[in-house]
């Protein structure tokens, strides 16, 4: 059985619990309350020493960092649905395309997205210089374009099957969407299309 380990509140584990649903695992979910530091307390360190979420549990084993739990999950699953098929005749340049586009992701918008965060939401934890958020938001709308641009003539970020990049773009969207970046038109009617899924986790 795996175990997930996630908030009350929304957040990052989403997206694994998306990934669980795609890849039709049983798992059962452990909310730990952010509010009152429950990912800091010693029981969940002893699963992730970060302490933070997503992490799970699986054959008495530790995993975390949610990209790296999706790509466990899917590995589980004799078809790995999420990534593309090594027999295929272009799996070297399909495969190139995934990890080109979840490092866009990551660094280009992520890390941006995270500080920015850090200033808009966290306000009390840490304190940064003047102007960085609109540096943070000025990188994220240069970026943008070449993520959306990749759906020009596709209808999944990273080719034309859905990927787990299609899990963490949807992510990064909304995340986006959360904090008031305005999302160019594509990106706002992909995150609408991969929702109405069908295995998207219904709220
Ligand atoms: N790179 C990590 C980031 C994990 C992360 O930052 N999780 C946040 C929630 S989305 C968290 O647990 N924050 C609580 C804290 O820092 O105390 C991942 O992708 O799993």
């Amino acid at each position: 059985m795996i175990t997930l380990y996630k908030y009350t509140h929304p957040s990052r584990a989403e997206t694994v619990v998306w990934a669980l649903q795609e890849l039709g695992l049983d798992y059962e979910v452990k909310e730990l309350d952010a509010y009152k530091f429950e990912q800091r307390g010693p029981e969940f360190l002893a699963i992730n020493p970060f302490g933070k979420i997503p992490a799970i549990t699986h054959k008495g084993k530790n995993f975390t960092e949610s990209l790296a739990i999706i790509e466990y999950l899917n590995d589980l699953h004799p078809d790995r649905p999420l990534t593309p098929r090594h027999d295929d005749d272009n799996y070297a340049e399909k495969n190139y395309k995934l990890r080109q586009v979840l490092s866009f992701g990551l660094i280009e918008i992520e890390s941006y997205l995270w500080i920015l965060t850090k200033i808009k939401v966290l306000q009390n934890y840490e304190s940064w210089p003047e102007g960085t958020a609109e540096n943070c938001i000025k990188n994220i709308q240069n970026a943008l374009p070449i993520a959306t641009g990749w759906l020009d003539d596709q209808d999944y970020i990273a080719g034309d099957s859905f990927t787990l990049a299609d899990i963490y773009y949807h992510h990064l969207f909304n995340w986006l969407k959360m904090l008031g970046v305005t999302l160019p038109e594509q990106a706002k009617e992909y995150v609408k299309r991969l929702s109405s899924r069908e295995r998207y986790p219904k709220k």
